[in-house]
Protein backbone atom coordinates (compact mmCIF):
# COMPACT_ATOMS: atom_id res chain seq x y z
CA UNK A 1 0.00 0.00 0.00
CA UNK A 2 1.47 3.61 -0.67
CA UNK A 3 1.66 6.60 1.19
CA UNK A 4 1.92 10.02 0.46
CA UNK A 5 3.57 12.64 2.43
CA UNK A 6 2.91 15.93 1.32
CA UNK A 7 4.07 18.22 4.40
CA UNK A 8 7.00 18.36 6.02
CA UNK A 9 7.32 15.88 9.08
CA UNK A 10 10.28 14.72 10.91
CA UNK A 11 12.27 11.75 8.90
CA UNK A 12 11.52 9.24 11.83
CA UNK A 13 8.01 9.42 10.85
CA UNK A 14 8.88 8.54 7.14
CA UNK A 15 11.14 5.67 8.78
CA UNK A 16 8.44 4.31 10.56
CA UNK A 17 5.88 3.89 7.84
CA UNK A 18 8.17 2.22 5.85
CA UNK A 19 9.55 0.06 8.36
CA UNK A 20 5.51 -1.09 8.07
CA UNK A 21 6.16 -2.06 4.81
CA UNK A 22 4.26 0.98 2.93
CA UNK A 23 5.68 2.10 0.00
CA UNK A 24 6.57 5.65 0.64
CA UNK A 25 6.53 9.42 -0.99
CA UNK A 26 7.76 12.31 0.23
CA UNK A 27 6.53 15.08 -2.19
CA UNK A 28 6.03 18.76 -0.62
CA UNK A 29 4.81 21.92 -1.61
CA UNK A 30 2.55 20.25 -4.36
CA UNK A 31 -0.02 22.92 -6.11
CA UNK A 32 -3.72 22.09 -5.37
CA UNK A 33 -3.60 20.41 -9.42
CA UNK A 34 -0.50 18.68 -9.02
CA UNK A 35 -2.11 16.73 -5.79
CA UNK A 36 -5.04 15.76 -7.52
CA UNK A 37 -3.48 14.64 -10.48
CA UNK A 38 -1.60 12.06 -7.65
CA UNK A 39 -2.98 11.38 -4.81
CA UNK A 40 -5.46 8.77 -6.43
CA UNK A 41 -2.42 6.29 -6.36
CA UNK A 42 -2.35 6.67 -2.23
CA UNK A 43 -3.90 4.99 0.12
CA UNK A 44 -3.25 7.09 3.04
CA UNK A 45 -1.57 10.86 3.13
CA UNK A 46 0.39 12.24 5.59
CA UNK A 47 -0.47 16.39 6.17
CA UNK A 48 0.53 18.87 8.36
CA UNK A 49 -1.32 22.13 7.82
CA UNK A 50 0.17 23.28 4.54
CA UNK A 51 -1.89 20.88 2.41
CA UNK A 52 -5.28 21.84 1.37
CA UNK A 53 -7.97 18.62 1.69
CA UNK A 54 -10.43 20.14 0.13
CA UNK A 55 -13.56 18.66 -1.23
CA UNK A 56 -12.81 18.74 -4.90
CA UNK A 57 -8.94 17.62 -3.94
CA UNK A 58 -11.06 14.61 -1.82
CA UNK A 59 -12.90 13.41 -5.25
CA UNK A 60 -10.01 12.53 -6.35
CA UNK A 61 -8.79 10.52 -3.92
CA UNK A 62 -10.18 6.97 -5.61
CA UNK A 63 -8.06 4.91 -3.35
CA UNK A 64 -7.13 6.59 0.29
CA UNK A 65 -8.34 5.15 3.24
CA UNK A 66 -7.25 7.61 5.71
CA UNK A 67 -6.05 10.92 6.37
CA UNK A 68 -2.91 11.54 9.13
CA UNK A 69 -2.36 14.95 10.52
CA UNK A 70 0.82 15.26 12.16
CA UNK A 71 -0.49 18.06 15.14
CA UNK A 72 -4.03 18.54 16.41
CA UNK A 73 -5.99 21.51 13.80
CA UNK A 74 -8.38 19.90 11.07
CA UNK A 75 -9.27 22.99 9.81
CA UNK A 76 -7.28 22.31 6.20
CA UNK A 77 -9.40 18.84 5.95
CA UNK A 78 -13.11 18.68 4.24
CA UNK A 79 -13.96 16.32 6.96
CA UNK A 80 -17.48 15.77 5.58
CA UNK A 81 -16.30 14.84 2.52
CA UNK A 82 -13.52 12.73 3.37
CA UNK A 83 -16.12 10.77 5.62
CA UNK A 84 -18.71 10.69 3.01
CA UNK A 85 -16.01 8.77 0.96
CA UNK A 86 -15.16 6.49 4.39
CA UNK A 87 -12.09 8.13 4.81
CA UNK A 88 -10.54 8.05 8.38
CA UNK A 89 -8.98 11.58 9.41
CA UNK A 90 -7.36 11.16 12.40
CA UNK A 91 -4.98 13.84 14.30
CA UNK A 92 -2.29 13.24 17.29
CA UNK A 93 -4.14 15.08 19.71
CA UNK A 94 -1.18 14.13 22.67
CA UNK A 95 1.91 15.00 20.79
CA UNK A 96 1.87 18.41 21.76
CA UNK A 97 0.76 18.66 25.10
CA UNK A 98 3.51 19.60 26.81
CA UNK A 99 5.08 22.25 24.53
CA UNK A 100 2.00 23.98 23.93
CA UNK A 101 1.46 24.18 27.60
CA UNK A 102 4.93 25.20 27.47
CA UNK A 103 4.30 28.16 25.46
CA UNK A 104 1.09 29.20 27.83
CA UNK A 105 3.44 29.82 30.80
CA UNK A 106 6.40 31.64 28.63
CA UNK A 107 3.94 34.34 27.42
CA UNK A 108 2.33 34.61 31.02
CA UNK A 109 5.54 35.41 32.29
CA UNK A 110 6.40 37.42 29.33
CA UNK A 111 3.12 39.39 29.49
CA UNK A 112 3.53 40.31 33.27
CA UNK A 113 7.12 40.92 32.79
CA UNK A 114 6.80 42.87 29.51
CA UNK A 115 9.70 41.21 27.98
CA UNK A 116 9.22 41.29 24.43
CA UNK A 117 8.49 45.15 24.76
CA UNK A 118 11.54 45.51 27.19
CA UNK A 119 13.51 44.00 24.23
CA UNK A 120 12.22 46.13 21.93
CA UNK A 121 12.79 48.86 24.11
CA UNK A 122 16.69 48.18 24.56
CA UNK A 123 17.29 47.05 21.03
CA UNK A 124 16.13 50.40 19.95
CA UNK A 125 18.84 51.96 22.42
CA UNK A 126 16.78 53.01 25.36
CA UNK A 127 17.06 51.91 28.96
CA UNK A 128 13.29 52.20 30.10
CA UNK A 129 13.51 50.73 34.11
CA UNK A 130 10.30 52.74 34.54
CA UNK A 131 8.32 52.01 31.76
CA UNK A 132 8.14 48.05 32.54
CA UNK A 133 7.48 48.03 35.78
CA UNK A 134 5.82 44.48 36.01
CA UNK A 135 3.87 42.33 38.37
CA UNK A 136 4.20 39.14 40.17
CA UNK A 137 2.84 36.42 39.67
CA UNK A 138 2.67 34.00 43.03
CA UNK A 139 -0.39 34.50 44.76
CA UNK A 140 -2.83 35.62 41.96
CA UNK A 141 -5.00 33.67 40.40
CA UNK A 142 -5.34 31.66 37.23
CA UNK A 143 -8.71 31.05 35.33
CA UNK A 144 -8.38 28.06 33.14
CA UNK A 145 -11.09 27.84 30.66
CA UNK A 146 -10.89 24.63 29.65
CA UNK A 147 -9.23 22.07 31.44
CA UNK A 148 -8.07 18.85 28.97
CA UNK A 149 -4.89 17.46 28.51
CA UNK A 150 -3.32 21.12 27.65
CA UNK A 151 -5.35 23.25 30.23
CA UNK A 152 -3.93 20.53 33.33
CA UNK A 153 -0.68 20.97 32.19
CA UNK A 154 -0.45 24.67 32.36
CA UNK A 155 -2.43 24.62 35.27
CA UNK A 156 0.34 22.16 37.61
CA UNK A 157 2.98 24.19 36.03
CA UNK A 158 1.54 27.63 37.22
CA UNK A 159 1.01 25.90 40.36
CA UNK A 160 4.85 25.20 40.56
CA UNK A 161 5.06 29.18 40.09
CA UNK A 162 3.16 29.29 43.99
CA UNK A 163 -0.19 30.79 41.72
CA UNK A 164 -3.84 29.67 43.19
CA UNK A 165 -5.55 27.67 39.57
CA UNK A 166 -9.21 27.70 39.38
CA UNK A 167 -10.88 26.54 36.27
CA UNK A 168 -14.46 26.13 34.25
CA UNK A 169 -14.82 23.18 32.08
CA UNK A 170 -18.56 21.44 31.41
CA UNK A 171 -16.77 18.23 30.17
CA UNK A 172 -14.73 18.45 33.46
CA UNK A 173 -13.37 15.06 34.72
CA UNK A 174 -13.83 16.27 38.70
CA UNK A 175 -10.76 13.82 39.84
CA UNK A 176 -8.29 15.41 37.46
CA UNK A 177 -9.15 18.55 38.86
CA UNK A 178 -9.02 17.43 42.57
CA UNK A 179 -5.95 15.66 42.31
CA UNK A 180 -4.09 18.97 40.48
CA UNK A 181 -5.53 21.20 43.57
CA UNK A 182 -7.47 23.01 40.76
CA UNK A 183 -10.73 24.93 42.29
CA UNK A 184 -13.60 24.09 39.97
CA UNK A 185 -16.13 27.37 39.75
CA UNK A 186 -18.60 28.50 37.79
CA UNK A 187 -17.91 29.94 34.31
CA UNK A 188 -19.47 33.28 35.86
CA UNK A 189 -16.91 32.53 38.93
CA UNK A 190 -13.94 32.05 36.29
CA UNK A 191 -14.72 35.53 35.11
CA UNK A 192 -15.14 37.35 38.31
CA UNK A 193 -12.03 35.39 39.96
CA UNK A 194 -9.06 35.26 37.61
CA UNK A 195 -6.20 38.10 37.72
CA UNK A 196 -4.74 35.61 34.34
CA UNK A 197 -7.61 33.93 32.44
CA UNK A 198 -6.12 31.35 29.68
CA UNK A 199 -8.64 29.41 27.45
CA UNK A 200 -8.04 25.73 26.52
CA UNK A 201 -10.88 24.61 24.71
CA UNK A 202 -11.47 23.57 20.94
CA UNK A 203 -13.38 26.12 18.70
CA UNK A 204 -16.83 25.60 19.02
CA UNK A 205 -20.24 26.81 19.07
CA UNK A 206 -20.35 27.12 22.94
CA UNK A 207 -16.45 28.57 22.69
CA UNK A 208 -16.53 30.67 19.81
CA UNK A 209 -16.25 34.65 20.83
CA UNK A 210 -16.81 33.00 24.97
CA UNK A 211 -14.37 35.89 25.86
CA UNK A 212 -16.40 38.66 24.64
CA UNK A 213 -17.79 42.54 25.86
CA UNK A 214 -19.91 40.84 28.27
CA UNK A 215 -17.47 37.96 29.73
CA UNK A 216 -14.98 41.09 29.98
CA UNK A 217 -17.31 43.46 31.89
CA UNK A 218 -17.89 40.58 34.69
CA UNK A 219 -13.78 40.57 34.80
CA UNK A 220 -11.92 41.88 37.23
CA UNK A 221 -10.31 45.35 36.80
CA UNK A 222 -6.84 44.98 34.99
CA UNK A 223 -7.42 41.18 33.96
CA UNK A 224 -5.04 39.88 31.91
CA UNK A 225 -6.13 37.36 28.77
CA UNK A 226 -4.23 34.49 27.06
CA UNK A 227 -4.96 32.43 23.99
CA UNK A 228 -2.54 29.51 23.12
CA UNK A 229 -5.54 27.23 21.79
CA UNK A 230 -7.81 28.83 18.67
CA UNK A 231 -7.99 31.84 16.86
CA UNK A 232 -12.17 32.67 17.30
CA UNK A 233 -12.20 31.75 21.09
CA UNK A 234 -11.45 35.48 22.39
CA UNK A 235 -13.37 38.17 20.26
CA UNK A 236 -10.60 40.11 18.91
CA UNK A 237 -12.77 43.35 18.43
CA UNK A 238 -14.03 43.06 22.12
CA UNK A 239 -10.40 42.63 23.51
CA UNK A 240 -9.27 45.65 21.33
CA UNK A 241 -12.37 47.80 23.28
CA UNK A 242 -11.49 46.49 26.78
CA UNK A 243 -7.51 47.16 26.31
CA UNK A 244 -8.28 50.66 25.24
CA UNK A 245 -10.26 51.08 27.79
CA UNK A 246 -8.11 50.07 30.86
CA UNK A 247 -10.35 47.22 31.67
CA UNK A 248 -8.12 44.43 30.67
CA UNK A 249 -4.00 45.14 31.29
CA UNK A 250 -2.67 43.11 28.84
CA UNK A 251 -2.84 40.52 26.51
CA UNK A 252 -0.69 37.76 24.62
CA UNK A 253 -2.32 35.57 21.97
CA UNK A 254 -0.60 33.05 19.83
CA UNK A 255 -3.47 32.54 17.84
CA UNK A 256 -5.88 34.76 15.78
CA UNK A 257 -9.20 34.72 13.97
CA UNK A 258 -7.46 35.22 10.67
CA UNK A 259 -4.00 33.91 10.38
CA UNK A 260 -1.84 35.88 9.96
CA UNK A 261 -3.85 38.80 10.84
CA UNK A 262 -4.66 41.44 8.63
CA UNK A 263 -3.66 44.74 9.77
CA UNK A 264 -5.38 43.47 13.26
CA UNK A 265 -5.55 46.97 15.43
CA UNK A 266 -4.62 44.38 18.61
CA UNK A 267 -0.89 44.79 17.01
CA UNK A 268 -1.33 48.21 17.12
CA UNK A 269 -1.01 47.89 21.20
CA UNK A 270 1.40 47.85 23.55
CA UNK A 271 -0.40 46.06 25.65
CA UNK A 272 -0.33 43.14 23.75
CA UNK A 273 2.50 40.48 22.87
CA UNK A 274 2.02 37.65 20.02
CA UNK A 275 3.60 34.68 18.69
CA UNK A 276 2.50 33.93 14.97
CA UNK A 277 0.74 30.33 16.24
CA UNK A 278 3.81 28.94 17.96
CA UNK A 279 2.62 26.68 20.12
CA UNK A 280 3.59 23.89 18.96
CA UNK A 281 6.93 24.35 17.56
CA UNK A 282 9.41 22.58 19.27
CA UNK A 283 12.04 20.38 17.68
CA UNK A 284 10.45 17.79 20.69
CA UNK A 285 6.57 18.18 19.57
CA UNK A 286 7.18 17.70 15.80
CA UNK A 287 9.39 14.63 16.55
CA UNK A 288 6.30 13.33 18.45
CA UNK A 289 3.50 14.09 16.33
CA UNK A 290 5.47 12.82 13.34
CA UNK A 291 5.89 9.63 15.30
CA UNK A 292 2.01 9.28 16.37
CA UNK A 293 0.66 10.20 12.81
CA UNK A 294 3.06 7.73 11.23
CA UNK A 295 2.13 4.76 14.13
CA UNK A 296 -1.28 5.93 13.59
CA UNK A 297 -0.97 5.23 9.72
CA UNK A 298 0.35 2.06 9.70
CA UNK A 299 -1.48 0.62 12.29
CA UNK A 300 -4.91 1.30 10.61
CA UNK A 301 -3.31 0.07 6.66
CA UNK A 302 -1.59 -3.09 8.13
CA UNK A 303 -3.90 -3.83 11.32
CA UNK A 304 -7.53 -2.21 10.86
CA UNK A 305 -6.64 -0.32 14.26
CA UNK A 306 -8.53 3.01 13.81
CA UNK A 307 -6.65 5.78 16.97
CA UNK A 308 -7.62 9.25 17.43
CA UNK A 309 -9.96 9.28 14.64
CA UNK A 310 -12.31 12.44 14.63
CA UNK A 311 -14.86 10.69 12.47
CA UNK A 312 -14.82 7.41 14.24
CA UNK A 313 -15.48 6.65 17.53
CA UNK A 314 -11.93 5.58 19.67
CA UNK A 315 -12.74 2.52 21.26
CA UNK A 316 -10.29 1.59 24.51
CA UNK A 317 -8.17 -1.00 24.07
CA UNK A 318 -10.00 -2.66 27.83
CA UNK A 319 -12.45 -2.45 25.83
CA UNK A 320 -12.39 -4.01 22.44
CA UNK A 321 -11.99 -7.94 23.17
CA UNK A 322 -15.68 -7.05 24.86
CA UNK A 323 -17.34 -5.22 22.17
CA UNK A 324 -15.47 -7.05 19.17
CA UNK A 325 -18.16 -9.56 19.32
CA UNK A 326 -21.20 -7.62 19.64
CA UNK A 327 -19.75 -5.07 16.40
CA UNK A 328 -19.61 -8.67 14.45
CA UNK A 329 -22.71 -9.39 15.88
CA UNK A 330 -24.84 -6.31 15.08
CA UNK A 331 -23.31 -5.93 11.63
CA UNK A 332 -24.60 -9.93 10.81
CA UNK A 333 -28.66 -8.78 11.68
CA UNK A 334 -27.83 -5.66 10.21
CA UNK A 335 -27.08 -7.56 6.98
CA UNK A 336 -29.70 -10.20 7.56
CA UNK A 337 -32.43 -7.77 8.53
CA UNK A 338 -31.40 -5.84 5.05
CA UNK A 339 -33.08 -8.95 3.53
CA UNK A 340 -36.40 -8.56 4.70
CA UNK A 341 -36.99 -4.63 4.15
CA UNK A 342 -39.26 -3.53 1.41
CA UNK A 343 -39.46 0.33 0.40
CA UNK A 344 -38.35 3.20 1.59
CA UNK A 345 -36.91 2.49 5.17
CA UNK A 346 -37.45 5.95 7.73
CA UNK A 347 -35.68 3.55 10.85
CA UNK A 348 -33.46 1.61 12.28
CA UNK A 349 -33.80 0.96 16.21
CA UNK A 350 -31.51 -0.84 17.99
CA UNK A 351 -32.10 -2.12 21.12
CA UNK A 352 -29.28 -3.34 23.74
CA UNK A 353 -30.37 -5.51 26.55
CA UNK A 354 -28.61 -6.75 29.43
CA UNK A 355 -25.17 -7.37 29.13
CA UNK A 356 -25.23 -5.17 25.98
CA UNK A 357 -26.91 -2.18 27.73
CA UNK A 358 -23.56 -1.70 29.28
CA UNK A 359 -21.26 -1.63 26.74
CA UNK A 360 -19.96 1.54 24.42
CA UNK A 361 -22.85 1.98 22.13
CA UNK A 362 -21.78 4.01 19.02
CA UNK A 363 -19.53 0.94 17.74
CA UNK A 364 -22.45 -1.09 17.68
CA UNK A 365 -24.76 1.15 16.21
CA UNK A 366 -22.24 1.95 13.54
CA UNK A 367 -22.05 -1.66 12.95
CA UNK A 368 -26.02 -2.79 12.61
CA UNK A 369 -25.88 0.22 9.76
CA UNK A 370 -22.92 -0.96 8.24
CA UNK A 371 -24.40 -4.53 7.76
CA UNK A 372 -27.77 -3.21 6.79
CA UNK A 373 -26.30 -0.60 4.27
CA UNK A 374 -23.77 -2.84 2.47
CA UNK A 375 -25.92 -6.02 0.41
CA UNK A 376 -28.52 -2.02 -0.14
CA UNK A 377 -26.19 -0.27 -1.78
CA UNK A 378 -24.05 -0.51 -4.74
CA UNK A 379 -21.60 2.33 -2.81
CA UNK A 380 -18.89 1.14 -0.69
CA UNK A 381 -19.88 1.42 2.93
CA UNK A 382 -17.73 1.14 5.84
CA UNK A 383 -17.47 1.97 9.20
CA UNK A 384 -16.64 5.51 8.64
CA UNK A 385 -19.47 6.49 6.36
CA UNK A 386 -22.48 4.61 7.46
CA UNK A 387 -24.43 6.62 9.81
CA UNK A 388 -23.55 9.16 7.09
CA UNK A 389 -24.77 7.26 4.32
CA UNK A 390 -28.22 6.21 6.13
CA UNK A 391 -28.35 10.08 7.72
CA UNK A 392 -28.02 11.26 3.56
CA UNK A 393 -31.02 8.79 3.05
CA UNK A 394 -33.14 10.06 5.71
CA UNK A 395 -32.49 6.78 7.76
CA UNK A 396 -33.60 8.15 11.68
CA UNK A 397 -31.07 5.41 13.58
CA UNK A 398 -32.13 4.32 17.27
CA UNK A 399 -30.28 2.81 20.51
CA UNK A 400 -32.19 2.35 23.33
CA UNK A 401 -30.51 0.18 26.59
CA UNK A 402 -32.43 -2.07 28.62
CA UNK A 403 -31.55 -4.04 31.73
CA UNK A 404 -33.48 -6.76 31.05
CA UNK A 405 -32.55 -9.09 28.33
CA UNK A 406 -35.17 -12.06 29.42
CA UNK A 407 -33.79 -15.41 29.52
CA UNK A 408 -30.48 -14.56 27.67
CA UNK A 409 -27.32 -12.87 29.52
CA UNK A 410 -27.01 -10.52 26.23
CA UNK A 411 -29.08 -9.86 23.65
CA UNK A 412 -30.05 -7.50 20.77
CA UNK A 413 -32.93 -6.65 19.00
CA UNK A 414 -32.58 -4.77 15.83
CA UNK A 415 -36.04 -3.63 14.55
CA UNK A 416 -35.81 -1.89 10.70
CA UNK A 417 -39.18 0.55 9.78
CA UNK A 418 -40.27 1.03 6.48
CA UNK A 419 -43.13 2.51 4.99
CA UNK A 420 -44.67 -0.90 4.13
CA UNK A 421 -43.70 -2.92 7.14
CA UNK A 422 -41.88 -3.81 10.44
CA UNK A 423 -39.10 -6.22 10.49
CA UNK A 424 -37.23 -7.43 13.47
CA UNK A 425 -34.41 -9.90 14.72
CA UNK A 426 -33.15 -10.67 17.75
CA UNK A 427 -29.49 -11.75 18.49
CA UNK A 428 -27.33 -12.87 21.30
CA UNK A 429 -23.60 -14.26 21.95
CA UNK A 430 -22.69 -17.82 23.29
CA UNK A 431 -19.79 -17.97 25.44
CA UNK A 432 -19.52 -14.28 24.82
CA UNK A 433 -17.88 -14.01 21.78
CA UNK A 434 -20.04 -16.49 19.16
CA UNK A 435 -22.85 -14.72 17.48
CA UNK A 436 -26.54 -16.15 17.19
CA UNK A 437 -29.77 -14.99 15.71
CA UNK A 438 -32.36 -16.18 18.19
CA UNK A 439 -35.70 -14.58 16.81
CA UNK A 440 -36.99 -13.57 13.33
CA UNK A 441 -40.13 -11.29 13.30
CA UNK A 442 -42.30 -13.68 16.05
CA UNK A 443 -40.45 -17.10 15.31
CA UNK A 444 -37.97 -18.57 17.96
CA UNK A 445 -35.60 -20.15 16.01
CA UNK A 446 -31.24 -20.68 16.60
CA UNK A 447 -28.97 -19.48 13.59
CA UNK A 448 -25.11 -19.22 13.40
CA UNK A 449 -25.07 -15.96 10.75
CA UNK A 450 -22.46 -17.28 8.36
CA UNK A 451 -21.89 -17.63 4.51
CA UNK A 452 -24.83 -18.17 2.40
CA UNK A 453 -28.22 -19.34 3.70
CA UNK A 454 -31.79 -19.68 2.20
CA UNK A 455 -34.60 -18.23 4.97
CA UNK A 456 -37.61 -20.95 3.89
CA UNK A 457 -40.84 -20.07 5.10
CA UNK A 458 -43.42 -22.85 4.77
CA UNK A 459 -46.85 -24.33 6.39
CA UNK A 460 -46.01 -26.90 9.11
CA UNK A 461 -46.51 -30.08 7.78
CA UNK A 462 -44.99 -33.69 7.40
CA UNK A 463 -42.82 -34.04 4.70
CA UNK A 464 -41.67 -30.66 3.66
CA UNK A 465 -37.99 -30.72 5.48
CA UNK A 466 -37.77 -34.03 3.84
CA UNK A 467 -38.30 -32.72 0.16
CA UNK A 468 -35.81 -29.34 0.92
CA UNK A 469 -33.11 -31.98 1.81
CA UNK A 470 -34.10 -34.39 -1.20
CA UNK A 471 -33.94 -31.19 -3.37
CA UNK A 472 -30.10 -29.66 -2.06
CA UNK A 473 -29.08 -33.39 -2.60
CA UNK A 474 -30.26 -34.23 -6.01
CA UNK A 475 -28.39 -31.18 -6.92
CA UNK A 476 -25.34 -31.77 -5.02
CA UNK A 477 -25.17 -29.12 -2.52
CA UNK A 478 -24.10 -29.94 1.24
CA UNK A 479 -26.32 -28.74 3.95
CA UNK A 480 -23.95 -27.12 6.71
CA UNK A 481 -26.90 -26.45 9.38
CA UNK A 482 -30.48 -26.12 9.29
CA UNK A 483 -32.69 -24.48 11.82
CA UNK A 484 -36.00 -24.63 12.61
CA UNK A 485 -38.76 -22.21 14.06
CA UNK A 486 -42.66 -22.14 14.60
CA UNK A 487 -45.41 -19.87 15.43
CA UNK A 488 -47.72 -22.96 16.80
CA UNK A 489 -48.09 -26.45 15.55
CA UNK A 490 -49.57 -26.88 12.34
CA UNK A 491 -49.26 -23.24 11.30
CA UNK A 492 -46.13 -21.49 9.83
CA UNK A 493 -42.58 -22.19 10.00
CA UNK A 494 -39.12 -21.08 9.25
CA UNK A 495 -36.38 -22.98 8.33
CA UNK A 496 -33.10 -21.37 7.80
CA UNK A 497 -30.80 -23.37 5.82
CA UNK A 498 -26.72 -23.00 5.69
CA UNK A 499 -24.72 -24.76 2.70
CA UNK A 500 -20.98 -25.15 1.94
CA UNK A 501 -20.85 -23.13 -0.95
CA UNK A 502 -23.36 -21.21 -2.91
CA UNK A 503 -26.57 -21.46 -4.07
CA UNK A 504 -27.65 -21.11 -7.28
CA UNK A 505 -31.12 -19.09 -8.28
CA UNK A 506 -32.09 -22.47 -9.79
CA UNK A 507 -32.37 -24.18 -6.92
CA UNK A 508 -34.18 -21.34 -5.20
CA UNK A 509 -36.37 -21.37 -8.19
CA UNK A 510 -36.94 -25.11 -7.60
CA UNK A 511 -37.83 -24.85 -3.81
CA UNK A 512 -40.19 -22.23 -4.30
CA UNK A 513 -42.15 -24.86 -6.99
CA UNK A 514 -41.99 -27.06 -3.59
CA UNK A 515 -45.65 -27.97 -2.26
CA UNK A 516 -46.16 -26.00 1.23
CA UNK A 517 -43.13 -23.30 0.52
CA UNK A 518 -44.56 -19.75 1.26
CA UNK A 519 -41.76 -17.62 0.83
CA UNK A 520 -37.94 -17.89 -0.19
CA UNK A 521 -35.37 -15.17 0.68
CA UNK A 522 -31.77 -16.04 -0.16
CA UNK A 523 -28.92 -14.72 2.36
CA UNK A 524 -25.21 -13.79 2.00
CA UNK A 525 -23.50 -12.68 4.96
CA UNK A 526 -21.45 -9.94 4.28
CA UNK A 527 -17.26 -10.24 4.24
C1 LIG B 1 -16.59 24.84 26.60
C2 LIG B 1 -15.46 24.08 26.92
C3 LIG B 1 -14.60 24.50 27.93
C4 LIG B 1 -15.19 22.85 26.17
C5 LIG B 1 -14.22 21.91 26.44
C6 LIG B 1 -14.39 20.94 25.46
C7 LIG B 1 -15.98 20.65 23.51
N1 LIG B 1 -15.41 21.33 24.66
N2 LIG B 1 -15.88 22.49 25.11
C8 LIG B 1 -16.86 26.01 27.31
N3 LIG B 1 -13.70 19.80 25.29
C9 LIG B 1 -14.88 25.65 28.63
C10 LIG B 1 -16.00 26.41 28.33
Amino acid sequence: MRVLVSDNISDRGVEILKDAKLDVDVKTGMKPDELKACIGQYDGIVIRSATKLTADVIACAANLKVIGRAGSGLDNVDKAAATSKGIVVMNTPGGNTITTAEHTIALIVSLVRKIPQATASMKAGKWEKKKFMGVELFDKTLGILGLGNIGSQVAKRALGLGMKAICYDPFLNEELAENLGIKKVSRDELFTGADIITVHTPITNETRNIINKDSIAKMRDGVRIVNCARGGIVDEGALYDAIKSGKVAGAALDVFEKEPPENSPLLTLDEVICTPHLGASTHEAQENVALAVAEQIADYLVNGTIRHAVNFPSIPADQLNTLKPYIDLAEKMGCFASYFTDGQVKEIDIELRGEAAEIMDEPVKIAAVKGFLTPVLEHTVNFVNATHIAKERGIVVKVTKNADAGDYNTRVDLTIKSAEKTFSVSGTLFSKKNPRIIKIDNYVIEVVPEGTMLYINNNDRPGVIGSIGMLFGESGINIARMHFGRETKGGMAVSVVSVDGGIGEDIVQKIRMLPNILEVTKITMNG
